[in-house]
């Protein structure tokens, strides 16, 4: 197996909760391509220090190394043109770059203070200084302050992907009538949180989560048979 993956770990290693790997290993399948998963955590920044920086995902392919979930997937698409597109073409990977700044700037921070204590309490015992520490210098106050209210916060939080489902009503996937890497981006958030959290983000009858629901399934269950909650 040539592809390896740094992919962040809590205390059990199969509980891989990074929202960025989840892109990452998604968009490995579409391409189907096998990987070898490595299990890492916040503090094994001398593990990957071969990448040149300390954040995971971190990919392996060869002599090649890349990282940054973005620089992954475009890697990707032209290391293996030849295999299923991940953007669609140009104009694809062009409105992917949106989906990819939304997730990051809009989905991703509504979610985190929904799982923050639930993300501590599963990290490995040598993460919880360091993400305590870096965390709270982050938002600037405790990391029990920024969980707090959830079940009020759940709410704004719900309004805020009222776009994804007027695009919903009309196609099963941000690419139409198959997913592509702009369904990928957004999913790693909601799989972020169900490999770590409890906590009901969607409704049952959340278009949003039938739309995860298929993505769940995506990949003979990829990410549904993740560690995880069934939430
Ligand atoms: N923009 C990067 C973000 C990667 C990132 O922040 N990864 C987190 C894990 S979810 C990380 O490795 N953090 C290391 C740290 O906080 O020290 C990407 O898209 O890959």
């Amino acid at each position: 197996m040539s592809l390896q993956l740094y992919d962040l770990a809590g205390a059990e290693p199969e509980r891989r909760f990074s929202p960025y790997c989840w892109r990452t290993k998604l968009a490995l399948a579409h391409k189907g391509l096998a990987v070898e998963t490595i299990p890492w955590r916040f503090t094994d920044k001398d593990v990957i220090a071969f990448s040149g920086q300390g954040r995971v995902p971190v990919l392996v392919d060869g002599d090649r190394v890349v990282s940054d979930s973005w620089s992954i997937a475009t890697y990707l698409e032209e290391a293996y043109a030849d295999r299923s597109s991940l953007f669609g073409g140009p104009a694809g990977k062009a409105l992917a770059r949106f989906v990819n700044s939304w997730a990051d700037n809009v989905v991703a921070p509504g979610i985190t203070p929904l799982v923050l204590m639930d993300i501590y309490a599963h990290l490995h015992e040598k993460d919880r200084a360091y993400f305590r520490q870096t965390r709270e210098n982050r938002f600037g106050m405790k990391l029990e302050a920024v969980s707090a209210d959830r079940d009020t916060r759940v709410v704004p939080f719900r309004q805020s992907l009222e776009p994804m489902r007027v695009m919903l009503a009309a196609q099963p996937f941000f690419a139409g009538d198959t997913p592509n890497y702009a369904d990928y981006i957004v999913f790693g958030c909601f799989q972020w949180s169900r490999c770590i959290s409890e906590f009901q983000l969607l409704t049952a009858d959340d278009p949003v989560a039938a739309w995860r629901a298929r993505l769940l399934g995506a990949f003979d269950g990829l990410a549904r048979d993740a560690l995880g909650y069934a939430v």
